[in-house]
Parts: structure tokens; sequence; C-alpha cells
């Protein structure tokens, strides 16, 4: 079969495939389900890629049952192929030779009732002549128990005709037989039919253009599951050479570090949920204790100044000392988050040091108060009762004392205005605004501390709230980043408890002949690697 020219460095559709299938086969070796899945998932995208397949042949020969079966049983393997039957091959007698750019293959059909012939082969000629790549497919088997003669009959003219240079395959198909496996559900009727073969065989054989993602994604999966399985064989081959000890004190060290490891990571779990504990109730009494100083200075403020005259700017002044506790408090937070991220990194290393070595800490954001801040509102300002109730107050006042005196004075013979009468009233008018001034203030003291402490319980809440959803956020990030780390810790644990446990059971040649195995499974993960690596362009 021939082979398209790819620019050089760019890898085919078929070279993918077959790096592909070696991974594959490696991964099945070392029995891990995980890195087959993965080579699962990229070869149905590979599969996926578009394919464009020109069927031809001299009329009659089964061409257009061809394409249906195909067309049906591609929708799995193949998804992107499309199946053309070639136009205008009705009515002459030759099989059409499509346009070289008209398909990424052609399928070039006969059936198994004769063997080729020169018209034949003059079409094959003129394929290949072009360029394309061409497959021969030999029709109607079911009908033709002596197909496989005429095969090799076919084959040997093409080499006659100087057309088997690179060879065209030559796949066996009947369409009749894969009809009726589908149509009674029998599989083995569908495997007799080869068709799923010949889709097979496009699937991984047929070089067409990759795109560049998809190969560096099928490239990247190969060299990740290569990786994988050369640091599972090198542990193991590092178990079997381990110098000094015996393979039953390997085991026994081995199980204790699993137990250690079961320990652990109960240890860390408790230290979590205590530390977040105490880092709520910290945080919190801190809150608490600096909304509490800031309302004690304003109270002070209040009770030695006068803030009423100029609300404004107390107002300001409090929430500007209470932006700042606040943040002060959040700052104190991420600090106390971060601390106790290394104590339950710690705890789960279990080092003797309290160190925490060889393990990455989460990155841990408690983000600033400022949205909770924004929505705490103004203090209101305190009511005094204002200059108009005072004077109207004062002259109440006045009035009552000049109607007082001037009753007396009147039944004393005087005027009821008179000299004493009007002294009382200018009397008795200031002692009232003296009076309600004093109150005014008074009333108004006590309700500027009622706002302060208004404003307080509205921070308390607010901020509050918002600081005890960051620390449930931290606890659940602190929580899921160390059980992931604490789970792959136990994983090598308990692989290495198994290892150790092969390798004690194994006898010297089962040994040696393990270690050659691994060593030569090892070398060729390392030119797997190789090819894998991404051709420069
Ligand atoms: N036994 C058997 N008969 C087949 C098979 N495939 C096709 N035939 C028969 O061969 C004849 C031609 O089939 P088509 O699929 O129409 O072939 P074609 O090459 O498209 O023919 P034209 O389009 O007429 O040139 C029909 O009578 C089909 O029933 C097969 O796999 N087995
Ligand atoms: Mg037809």
């Amino acid at each position: 079969m021939s082979v398209t020219m790819q620019p050089a460095g760019l890898m085919t559709s078929a070279e993918l495939v077959s790096l592909l299938g070696q991974a594959n086969r490696l991964a099945g070796v070392a029995g891990r389900p995980d890195p087959v899945e993965r080579l699962a998932r990229v070869a149905a995208q590979l599969a996926a890629r578009q394919m464009r397949v020109m069927v031809v042949g001299a009329p009659g020969q089964g061409v257009t049952s061809l394409v249906h079966v195909l067309q049906r049983a591609s929708t799995d393997r193949l998804p992107g192929a499309t199946f053309a039957d070639a136009p205008g091959s009705r009515g002459s007698n030759q099989p059409v030779v499509p346009e070289r750019e008209s398909a990424d293959v052609v399928l070039f059909v006969s059936d198994a009732g004769h063997e080729y012939g020169r018209a034949e082969l003059d079409a094959l000629a003129r394929i290949r002549a072009q360029g394309t790549v061409v497959v021969g497919v030999l029709t109607k088997i079911d009908a033709y128990p002596q197909w496989a003669e005429v095969q090799r009959a076919n084959r040997s003219r093409l080499q006659a005709a100087n057309l088997d240079s690179p060879t065209i395959p030559l796949l066996p198909v009947s369409a009749a037989l894969c009809d009726s496996g589908r149509q009674r559900g029998d599989d083995s009727l569908s495997v007799a039919s080869g068709v799923p073969q010949l889709l097979e065989f496009l699937r991984d054989r047929i070089d067409t253009r990759v795109d560049p993602a998809l190969r560096d994604w099928v490239l990247g999966e190969v060299r990740s599951v290569t990786d994988q399985l050369s640091m599972i064989w090198n542990r193991e081959l590092d178990a079997l050479q381990g110098a000094g000890e015996s393979p039953q004190q390997r085991q026994q060290r081995a199980m204790a570090e699993l137990e250690r490891r079961q320990h652990l990571s109960g240890q860390w779990q408790l230290a979590l949920n205590d530390g977040v504990t105490e880092l709520m109730a910290q945080v919190d009494f801190d809150l608490r204790e600096r909304l509490r100083e800031v309302m004690e200075l304003a109270e002070e403020h209040i009770t030695t100044a006068n803030p009423m005259r100029d609300w404004q700017q107390f107002d300001n002044s409090v929430r500007s000392k209470v932006d700042e506790s606040v943040q002060a408090n959040f700052q104190l937070a991420a600090k106390r988050s971060q601390v106790l991220a290394a104590q339950v990194a710690a705890k789960l290393v279990g080092n003797p040091d309290r160190s925490y070595t060889g393990v990455a800490l989460p990155e841990l954001r408690v983000t600033g108060p400022d949205e909770a801040l924004g929505r705490i509102k103004p203090m209101e300002p305190p009511n005094s009762g204002g200059w108009f109730a005072r004077a109207v107050n004062s002259l109440r006042g006045s009035y009552g004392g000049i109607l007082m005196v001037g009753v007396l004075t009147s039944l004393a013979g005087l005027a009821l205005i008179s000299v004493w009468s009007v002294a009382a009233g200018v009397l008795l008018g200031l002692f009232t605004f003296w009076e309600d001034r004093k109150n005014g203030q008074e009333r108004g003291k006590a309700e500027a501390k009622m706002a302060v402490s208004k404003l307080m319980d509205n921070v308390n809440f607010r901020v509050g709230d918002e600081l005890r959803t960051q620390l449930r956020a931290v606890h659940r990030a602190l929580r899921d980043h160390f059980t992931q780390i604490n789970d792959q810790r136990l994983r090598i644990a308990a692989d290495a408890v198994r290892a150790a446990a092969d390798t004690a059971s194994a006898n010297g040649g089962q040994r040696d002949a393990r270690l050659s195995q691994l060593q030569n499974h090892l070398a060729e993960l390392r030119q797997l690697r190789i090819r894998a690596t991404v051709p420069s362009r």
C-alpha cells in the first residue's frame, strides 16, 4: 500500500495509532485500568477524524451494497468517515478513476467470482499513478467459496503488472453476511463478513492528515502514560533490588509504614476540625474586642465633646475606625488560616520535628470584607430639639411668668402688665431656655450613644457573617487539599506493601526472571517515550 507524503516532522495518523497501540499493550501488561482507559479515549478521538472513502468498481460488483454496510457499521468504529459510491460507475463497463484530491482512500471493488482482468488492472494502474491510496476489496465472498484462490490469483496479477510495490492490500468482504448478521444480531456473522476488519484497517492503517492539536494531545497522553508506567515499574524494580534487607524485613517495614499512614490520616483530620473551631472562635473574639474598643472611644467622645454639632464628621471618623478594625481582623483570619494549614500539614506528614516538608500547602484566599462594609449605613444624627422648639418653649415660659406675677399684682391693684410681671416673664423665659438646652444636650448624647451601638450591632452582624462564610470556605479548601494528598500517600503505602509481599513470595529464580522482564519493559518505555516526543516543525 502506498503512503501519502507528509511534511517532514508531522506525524501521520497511522504512526499515532501505532504509538497508541504500543502504549496500550504496555499498559495492559502493567495491569492498570486507568492508563488503558485514557488511551482508549484518545484512540476514539483519533478514530473520529475525518476520512473520505471513495468506493469504485466495475458495474455489478457490489459497490453500492458495500457502501451501505460500511455506512451503517462505521457509526461506532469510524464515526468521522464518509463513504461515496463513485459517481459515474454506472453505464460504462470500466471502473471509474476518481480525482486525486476527492478522497483520502479509494476502495477498489471486484467480486470474488473472477480474477482481475485487463480493465481492472488498467484502472488500478491509473489510480496508483495519481498517487491515491488504494485498497483492494474482494466482495460477495459468501457466494464464492473459492474466494481465497481468486485473492491469490489477483495478487499474482498485480505483481505481474508491476503494481504491487508497495503492496495493495486485498481484503475479502461480504455485504450480504454483514447485513444478515446485523438483522439477526449475530456477531459471528458480522465478523465472518470481513466488514469490521475492513473498517479497522481503514482506521489504523490509512493515513489522513491529523490536526496538530489532536496530534499533540495524543502524544501528550502517550507520554503521560509512559511516565506513569515507568514510575510503577521503577518502584517495583527498586523493591526487587532493595539491598541489605531480606524480603520479610522489607514487607514488615512496608506494613508498618502503611499502619502509620492510616493512623496519621485520622490525626490530621482531628487537627483540622479542632483547629477550625478554635480559629473561628479566636477570630470572632478578636472582631468583637476591636469593635468594643471603637465603641468605647466613641462613647467617651460623646460624653466629653459634643459630636452632635458636626455629626457627619463624627460618623466618618467612627466608621473609618470600624473599617480599620475589620481589615485588621480579616488579616488576622488570613494569617491564622495559614498557620493552621501548616499545623495540619505537619500532622499529615508525621515528622517528629513537626515540619511539613514534602507537602504543599494549599493556596488559601481570604478576601477583604469591603463588600460587607459597603453595606453598612451611616449613623442617624440624634435629634436635639432645635432652636425653634426651644424659642417657642422659652416664649411659653415667659408668658406663664407674666401671667403668674401679673395676676398677683392685679389683685394688688396694679395693671396686669407691670414692671414686676414683665421682669418675672423675662426671668422665667430665660430659665426655661437654659433648662431646655440642658435637657436637649442630655437627650442628644443618649441618642448618639444609641446610634453608635446600633452601628456596632450592624457591623457585628454583617461582617461577622462574612467572616464565618470565608472561614467555612477555608475549612473546605484545607479539607479537600489534604484529603487528596493523604489518599495519594495511602495508595503509595498500600502499593509498597503489595510489591513487598510479591517479592517476598517470589523465589530466587522468579525474582531474576521478573527483574529482566522489568528491565525490558522499561527499555521499551524509554523508546516509546522518545517516539512520542513532539517533533519539531
Ligand atoms: N451474495 C452476495 N451478493 C451480493 C453481495 N453484494 C452485492 N451483491 C449482489 O450483487 C449485485 C450488485 O450489487 P450492487 O451493490 O448493486 O453493486 P454495484 O456495484 O453498486 O452495482 P451497480 O451500481 O449496478 O453497478 C446485487 O444483486 C447484489 O444483491 C454480497 O456480499 N453477496
Ligand atoms: Mg451501484
